[in-house]
C-alpha cells in the first residue's frame, strides 16, 4: 500500500542560536556546495526542488530565563514549520538541512500540522528533552523534544514569541537512537513516559536493524503511520563526522546509519528528514569533508540511493558496438 515518495523538497535553516559556536549556520551553504541537490537529484527516479533558506529576522529584547535566544529560536521556527507544511503538501518528503537542533521544533510542528497521525525517531547521541528548569547550558538544541511533546507542556513556564506553536504531539509516538549523553531529568522523562529509547549499548545488543524494527513496532504496529526522522549528525562516531559541536565518541558508524535509513525509506512512509548539527567551522579540512560526506550519505539512503546500483530504466541489454 505504501510505496516511496519520489518527490523531494529542500530546506535549509542557517540557524546557529540555539547553541553556543559559531558555524553550524555555514552547513546549508556547504552541503549545497558539496553537490546536495546533484546527488540527490541523481537518485534514480527522484524530483528535487529546492525552496531555498529560511530568513530569521526578530529583534531580540525579551529574555526567558535559562533559554538563549528564545524570540530568534522561535521567529525561526514559525517561519520553518509553516515552510515545512507547504513542501509537505506540495507531495514531497520534506528535507530540512540545519542549523543547530533547535529546529527540530518547526520542522515537527510543520509535520504534524499536515499529518497529526506521524511519528518522530529521534537520532542522536543526546536526548534533547531538557526544559528550562533542567538544562545546565540554556541551549535551546537541548530542548526541543521538551518543547514539543504535550506530555512536558506543564512543566515550561509561559514563554513569550512561542504563542504560535501549541505542543500536541504526544510523546508516545517518540523514539529514539544513538543515545550515550543523556541528562539525569532527561532520562527520568524517558522512563516516566516509557520512551523507545536504543542507547548505544542496546545497539550493540540487537544490532541496527532489530532496533529501528522495534521502533517502528512499538510506534506504529499497523505500519500505517508517515516518520519523520530528526538526525543529529553527532549520533555518528565522532570520528566518522567530526565537525559537530557536542561530538560523542562510540557513536553509531556511517554503515549503521545508512542501513537504518535505507530500512525506514523501504517502509515508504518516510515524509520527513531532519539533518542538524553539521558545524564546518569546526576541525580541519578532512574533518569538514568526512562530515558532510555523512550526511550525504544518510539522506541518499533515506531517500532511496541504492548501494546495489540501479540498472538505466526501460532498457533490457548492454548497448552493442
Ligand atoms: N544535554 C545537553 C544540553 O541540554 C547537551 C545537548 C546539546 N547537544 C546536542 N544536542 N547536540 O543533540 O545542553
Ligand atoms: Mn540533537
Ligand atoms: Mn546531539
Amino acid at each position: 500500500k505504501w510505496k516511496p515518495l519520489n518527490k523531494v523538497g529542500i530546506i535549509g535553516v542557517p540557524f546557529e542560536k540555539g547553541q553556543k559556536k559559531y558555524g553550524v549556520s555555514v552547513a546549508p551553504a556547504a552541503m549545497r556546495t558539496a553537490g546536495l541537490i546533484e546527488q540527490l537529484t541523481e537518485i534514480d527516479g527522484l524530483d528535487v526542488k529546492d525552496f531555498g533558506d529560511i530568513e530569521t529576522v526578530c529583534d531580540e529584547n525579551i529574555k526567558v530565563d535559562n533559554m538563549a535566544h528564545l524570540p530568534l529560536v522561535s521567529a525561526c521556527n514559525r517561519q520553518l514549520s509553516n515552510r515545512v507544511s507547504q513542501v509537505l503538501r506540495d507531495g514531497r518528503v520534506v528535507v530540512t538541512i540545519g542549523g543547530d537542533h533547535s529546529i527540530g521544533v518547526g520542522t515537527v510542528d510543520g509535520h504534524y500540522k499536515v499529518n497529526e497521525d506521524m511519528i518522530l525517531i529521534w537520532v542522536d547521541a543526546h536526548a534533547d528533552i531538557n526544559t528550562n528548569k533542567t538544562s545546565d547550558s540554556g541551549s535551546v538544541h537541548g530542548m526541543p523534544v521538551a518543547l514539543l511533546v504535550k506530555e512536558l507542556s506543564d512543566y515550561w513556564p509561559y514563554l513569550p514569541t512561542m504563542d504560535w506553536q501549541v505542543p500536541k504531539f504526544s510523546i508516545k509516538n517518540l523514539g529514539y537512537l544513538g543515545l550515550r549523553s543523556v541528562d539525569q531529568f532527561e532520562r527520568l522523562a524517558i522512563e516516566k513516559y516509557e520512551v523507545p529509547a536504543f542507547a548505544m549499548e542496546d545497539i550493540s545488543e540487537h544490532g541496527i536493524q532489530n532496533s529501528i524494527n522495534h521502533i517502528l513496532q512499538v510506534l506504529d504496529p499497523c505500519m500505517n503511520k508517515p516518520i519523520h526522522v530528526s538526525f543529529d549528525i553527532d549520533s555518528l562516531d565522532s570520528l566518522e563526522a567530526p565537525s559537530t559541536g557536542t561530538p560523542v565518541r562510540g557513536g553509531l558508524t556511517l554503515r549503521e546509519a545508512i542501513c537504518l535509513m535505507e530500512i525506514i525509506h523501504n517502509t515508504g512512509r518516510l515524509r520527513a528528514i531532519d539533518l542538524v548539527e553539521i558545524n564546518p567551522a569546526l576541525g580541519n579540512e578532512s574533518d569538514r569533508r568526512k562530515t558532510i560526506e555523512a550526511g550525504l550519505c544518510v539522506l541518499k539512503a533515506g531517500l532511496g540511493f541504492s548501494r546495489r546500483g540501479t540498472a538505466p530504466r526501460g532498457v533490457l541489454d548492454l548497448p552493442v558496438q
